[in-house]
């Protein structure tokens, strides 16, 4: 797509605002070794922007056959582990550049949204004090369908009142690229999507974003 005139910018959270794809491994890894499963950071790319029931389903391709009410628990207990993670978040841990990166957009009369698979999305712009830099937030509570379900995008435009042909979305996930794309934004790869042919433009820092919009 070529590049529109932008009012809006969709920002994925984690693997692009903050590392928690790390923490999301670590607990991941807990449960996998505690049932057998076969687990490690190649199949941990697969569960990038996913929803948790559907990464313990591709965890699942490698153990033994679970019931449904066993899901559910193995799913709560990924996220207590996970959250225990979370508790450690601090301002510290955002990536370079993303404050000024936000900040300067919102000087340029951009609006700022966020839209994040994750339902544990608001408590983790709290931990890194980033809350207050956006217009919308849109997460894993609004949505019916998971990435690359256009859904969790389509909202935050909606939230901001703009039309998806006016927003970027900045993802870091091959499915979060795939919805980007579905929905008709522009769609920008970074970390590890910016290697995915799909992605309108693809960066290595996400100071580049500044260069979608301008002074
Ligand atoms: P939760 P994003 C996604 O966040 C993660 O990339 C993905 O690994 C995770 O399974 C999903 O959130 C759901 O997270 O268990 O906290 O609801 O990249 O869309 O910001
Ligand atoms: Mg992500």
């Amino acid at each position: 797509m070529k590049k529109p005139i932008l009012k809006g910018i969709i920002f994925d959270l984690d693997g692009v605002l903050v590392h928690t794809d790390e923490m999301h491994y670590q607990a991941w890894k807990q449960i996998a070794d505690r049932i057998g499963a076969a687990f490690n950071r190649e199949i941990n790319n697969r569960l990038r922007g996913v929803s948790r029931m559907e990464s313990l389903e591709i965890i699942l391709e490698n153990a033994k056959p679970v019931s449904d009410a066993e899901k559910l628990i193995l799913a709560d207990e990924k996220n207590a582990a996970y959250k225990k993670f979370l508790e450690t978040l601090s301002e510290e841990d955002v990536d370079g550049d993303v404050r000024m990166v936000l900040r300067e957009l919102k000087n340029r009369g951009i609006k700022l949204a966020i839209g994040s698979s994750s339902k544990n999305a608001r408590f983790i712009l709290e931990q890194i004090k980033l809350t207050d830099f956006f217009d919308a937030i849109s997460d894993g509570n609004n949505i019916q369908r998971s990435k690359p379900d256009p859904e969790v995008f389509l909202k935050a435009a909606e939230f901001l009142m703009l039309e998806p042909a006016e927003c970027a979305v900045v993802e870091d996930a091959y499915a979060g690229i795939d919805a980007a794309v579905a929905g008709g934004f522009y769609s920008v790869g970074i970390g590890d999507a910016s290697g995915y042919d799909r992605a309108d433009m693809k960066i290595r820092r996400i100071a580049e974003v500044l260069n979608l919009v301008n002074p």
